[in-house]
Parts: C-alpha cells; sequence; structure tokens
C-alpha cells in the first residue's frame, strides 16, 4: 500500500513529507494505521546526527497510538480493529531479560530493530522508486501506516483518546516509571528533577502519586516554572540565578541532599550535578536523559563511595504489553494527567515546525494527528 509519511534523509536535514511503499505484514508482525504521534526529544536527537546508532534514509517517530488493520501469520493477541500503542521496548515475555524481573529491557529483537529492520532483516518501506527506507526504534510512527512485530504492541481500551495516549508511547510512561520502576520513591522523599520538558514534567507528576514531601524542579528555561507547579513541583531553581556552585545550593535546600534525584535533559555536566546533589549515605540519581554521541559522565568515585547511587532508566522500567494498558487506564480514571502537557496539535506537513517549537523551549509535546 502507500501512506504518507515524514521521513529524515540526511543528519541534520529537515524530514521530508512524502508518500511512501509500505509491504504488509510477514509473519508476527501487525499492519498498524497510526492516529496520533507525539514528538519526543529522542527523535530530534537522532534528526539531527547526535545518535550514535543513527540511521538514514528512516521514518523517524516512537511515540503514538492506533489501530490494527490487519495481521500477519501467526499473530494470535491482536485482531484488526484493536486499539494498541507502539513498544520501542518490546516485551515477548520469552527472552532471558523478559524473564528476569529485574530489568524491562526485552532483547529478542534488539539486533534488528537497531539495523532499522525488521525482525526477519528487511525494511517494509521503500520509496515510490523502490528504494529502502529504514524503520526507526521499531516503531516509525511519522508515518500514517506502519508495520511492527506483535511484541512490540500494547492492546489499550478503546475508548481512550488517540491524541493523547500517544504521549504514553514514551514521555508519560518513561517519567512516571522512572519514579515508581526505577527509583521505588517512598512517600516522603525530597527530590531533585533536572529538565522540566516532556519527561521531567512527568517525574514530577509521579513523585507527587508517590507522595514525595519535596519535589524541587531545575531548569534554565524560567518559563517552565508554572507548569512545573501545576504537576507538584514545590521548589523551582533556575541555575542561571544561583550564585556560585549549584551543588551545595540545592544541598542545602533539600536539608542535605536529596533522596532522589533525576536527569531529564541528556546533559551530563547536569547528570553529574545531580549524582553530587543526592544525599551522601542514600541518595540515589536516576538518568533519563540521552547523550549526544561522544559524551562521557565523570565524578569523583568518592562520592558512589560514599552512598550516593548511580542508575539509569529506559522506558521507565515498564514492560510495555503488561504495564502500558495500566497507564492508560490510570488517564481514563484521572490518576494521571496529560491533556495540559501536550501544548501544540500539528498536521504531518507541520512537523518540522514541531521541532522548531521544542528548540524554541515553546512547548512541551507537540502531538501530529493524521
Ligand atoms: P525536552 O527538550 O522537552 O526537555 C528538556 C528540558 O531540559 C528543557 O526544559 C530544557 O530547558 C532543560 N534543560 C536543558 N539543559 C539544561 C540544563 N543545563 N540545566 C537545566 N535544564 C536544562 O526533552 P524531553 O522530551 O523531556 O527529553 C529529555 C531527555 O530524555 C532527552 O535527552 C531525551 O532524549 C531523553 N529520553 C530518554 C528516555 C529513556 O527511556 N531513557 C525516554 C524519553 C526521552
Ligand atoms: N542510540 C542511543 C541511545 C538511545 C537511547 O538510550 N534510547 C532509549 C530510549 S529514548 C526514548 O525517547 C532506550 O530505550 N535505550 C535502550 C536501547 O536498547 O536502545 C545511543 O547513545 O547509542
Ligand atoms: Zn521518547
Amino acid at each position: 500500500m502507500r501512506t504518507r509519511a515524514a521521513v529524515a534523509v540526511a543528519a541534520g536535514k529537515p524530514l521530508e513529507i512524502m508518500e511512501v511503499n509500505l509491504d504488509g505484514p510477514k509473519a508476527g508482525e501487525v499492519l498498524v494505521e497510526i492516529k496520533a504521534t507525539g514528538l519526543c526529544h529522542t527523535d530530534e536527537f537522532t534528526r539531527s546526527g547526535a545518535d550514535p546508532e543513527g540511521l538514514f534514509p528512516a521514518i523517524l517517530g516512537h511515540e503514538g497510538a492506533g489501530v490494527v488493520l490487519e495481521v500477519g501469520p501467526g499473530v494470535t493477541s491482536l485482531k484488526p480493529g484493536d486499539h494498541v500503542i507502539p513498544l520501542y521496548t518490546p516485551e515477548c515475555r520469552e527472552c532471558e531479560y523478559c524473564l528476569n524481573p529485574k530489568t524491562n529491557l526485552c532483547q529478542s529483537i534488539r539486533t534488528t530493530q537497531g539495523r532499522g529492520v525488521m525482525p526477519d532483516g528487511t525494511s517494509r518501506f521503500t520509496t515510490l522508486d523502490g528504494d529502502p527506507i529504514l524503520h526507526y526504534m521499531g516503531c516509525s510512527t511519522f508515518a500514517n501506516h506502519t508495520v511492527l512485530p506483535e511484541i512490540a504492541l500494547a492492546k489499550v481500551r478503546e475508548d481512550a483518546p488517540f491524541d493523547k495516549i500517544c504521549y504514553i508511547g514514551c514521555g508519560v510512561t518513561t517519567g512516571i516509571g522512572a519514579v515508581i520502576n526505577t527509583a521505588k520513591v517512598e512517600i516522603g522523599s525530597r527530590a531533585i528533577v533536572f529538565g522540566l520538558g516532556g519527561i521531567g514534567l512527568n517525574v514530577i507528576q509521579g513523585l507527587r502519586l508517590a507522595g514525595a514531601d519535596q519535589i524541587v524542579g531545575v531548569d534554565l528555561n524560567p518559563e517552565k516554572r508554572a507548569m512545573g507547579e501545576r504537576f507538584g513541583m514545590t521548589d523551582f531553581v533556575n541555575p542561571a540565578e544561583v550564585e556560585g556552585d549549584l551543588v551545595p545550593y540545592l544541598v542545602d535546600l533539600t536539608k542535605g541532599g536529596a533522596d532522589y534525584t533525576f536527569d531529564a535533559t541528556g546533559n551530563v555536566g547536569v547528570m553529574r550535578t545531580a549524582l553530587e546533589c543526592a544525599h551522601k549515605g542514600w541518595g540515589e540519581s536516576i538518568i533519563i536523559g540521552v547523550a549526544p554521541a561522544g559524551a562521557e559522565i565523570s565524578t569523583r568515585p568518592f562520592q558512589l563511595v560514599t552512598g550516593r547511587v548511580w542508575k539509569g532508566t529506559a522506558f521507565g522500567g515498564a514492560r510495555g504489553r503488561t504495564d502500558v494498558p495500566k497507564i492508560v487506564d490510570w488517564y481514563m480514571q484521572g490518576k494521571i494527567e496529560i491533556d495540559p502537557m501536550i501544548t501544540h496539535n500539528l498536521t504531518l506537513d507541520e512537523i518540522n515546525h514541531g521541532f522548531d517549537l521544542m528548540h524554541e523551549g515553546k512547548s512541551i509535546r507537540a502531538v501530529v494527528e493524521y
């Protein structure tokens, strides 16, 4: 079939909107009509060329929601008409990783996913001239139709709005999951969140859900303050307004250091600050941000010797087919909020403008509806 897509043709170039060919689903695969997709910073990270794993040409996008149109041979858990959220972290429930409760990083299709192809080693997308176009993070939600492995789709309730629940495909689950699954924050904790964007605000609402007493938000953009407070932030710090070193300032503000700190910036200098303002003896710092090619983190080992813990999290430690339907339920029950974070609704033709808004710090989540 033919479908419309935003194609990343080369690193650093704007996405090109074009008609592409899409082959039908092969064994174990599912054809999905994407109804809405969110623009996550990670898509921009790859488009810009900062991702060491970035491949071109590719159809980016990993945050979406849609409807199953057709299932390939052997697919048993889904049928046409089912509502689904694509999962860049699949859940096969059979691999060594899925069988270990300590991780959510299903590895059953990681190699082919990282090469931009389906598990059989081929791509379903081509240009109208027949040249291959690669998949991205196994999802390619910047196409109106896409093909995914069955194990990379969470079936969700049909009354949930696509233009909101698409965000659960990355940002919402990553932020809330980092608090609940990775940090396992206790009631009464003090926490610091660096970066109040599409991920950091969800960390804040996760901290509120977990019953944290103090939630400090740190961002260079003063306009992020209002949204942080809207979701439960108790203190705002703009590093540009702090005289002297930020670490002692934040340690003082949290009465000796935070129980939990979160990096949602992708800046390795911020990651160091986040570790060092965690409480001596027990503070844990969780890296969520994705850092550019070649970047490395550093600190004095003494920071760890004296009891601070450095951790990371992918997709908030969530097992997608199991956890994502539950997060959709939380949204529908009003336990978590999504709507105020979707600041812009765009068409596919406006997708590059969506990335401009992200750069300018004007959007939290821009959502493209097909
Ligand atoms: P975003 O651009 O919406 O937000 C980033 C925020 O950080 C902005 O508000 C910006 O003003 C702030 N910021 C930048 N530099 C700062 C600094 N030095 N100090 C304080 N604040 C600073 O991005 P996002 O969509 O929220 O994503 C955040 C990061 O998380 C990105 O690196 C993204 O790639 C990553 N990410 C990781 C996962 C995962 O599974 N680990 C999932 C999604 C996104
Ligand atoms: N390719 C990059 C790393 C990118 C990365 O860390 N991706 C996160 C998801 S970000 C979603 O917005 C992830 O889940 N990683 C696990 C994995 O297996 O890729 C690099 O630096 O090489
Ligand atoms: Zn993402």
